[in-house]
């Protein structure tokens, strides 16, 4: 993944733990990189340790720290650094979860080397949605939940979360329904 995504885990471990604490996480995952740089892709393997040693230094299930991350990419990462695009990404919660393929597909043309998943949504009413999640890569569901509990923060939205089907379950994508 692009440095952008390392360097946010960064962030959010030290603004809560600390540099020392990152520091220790680092060793342990047995990264050696000082700085990651935003726009260089790493192998999704350096994200992968580093969210697992972040498990073991911390004492926290790898779940928690995925879903943590997703609201931090949401609400701090993505806001700060792609304010306009979220902004263009629309003024609703629906609006802007049935424009984010679009989103994905413009930060792909400006960097060749993402991979993004792909949110479909389907079966809008009133108060919910259900979306369609599937990716390139696995064991990110706890991710997805937290960033779209970070999308419904953005719009000031109390949304319920619940998975309908799961890769895990041997289903082809995970689907989630946000109801509000
Ligand atoms: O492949 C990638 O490197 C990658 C990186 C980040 C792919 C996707 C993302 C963003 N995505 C992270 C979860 C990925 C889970 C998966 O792969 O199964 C979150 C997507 C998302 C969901 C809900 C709401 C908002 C979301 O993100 C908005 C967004 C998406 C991508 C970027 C910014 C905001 C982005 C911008 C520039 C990037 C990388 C990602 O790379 C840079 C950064 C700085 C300089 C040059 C390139």
């Amino acid at each position: 993944m692009y440095g952008m995504v390392n360097r946010a885990v960064e962030e959010m471990v030290t603004s809560h733990f600390g540099n020392d604490t990152w520091l220790e996480i680092k060793r342990v995952a047995e990264v050696d990189t000082e700085v990651f740089v935003s726009l260089e892709a790493y192998p999704d393997d350096v994200t992968y340790r580093l969210v697992g040693a972040a498990s073991e230094v911390l004492g926290l299930p790898s779940e928690q720290i995925l879903e943590e991350f997703g609201q931090y990419w949401v609400l701090h990462t993505a806001r700060d650094g792609y304010g306009s695009l979220l902004d263009a990404g629309g003024a609703t919660l629906p609006e802007f979860m049935r424009n984010l393929p679009g989103l994905h597909a413009r930060v792909a043309l400006i960097f060749p080397n993402l991979k993004p998943p792909t949110f479909a949504v389907s079966d809008e009413t009133p108060n919910s949605i259900t979306v369609h999640y599937r990716s390139s890569r696995t064991g990110l569901q706890p991710m997805v939940f937290g960033l779209l509990k970070g999308v419904a923060a953005r719009f000031q939205t109390k949304a319920a979360i619940t998975r309908l089907q799961s890769y895990e379950d041997g289903a082809d994508h995970d689907v989630y329904l946000m109801q509000w």
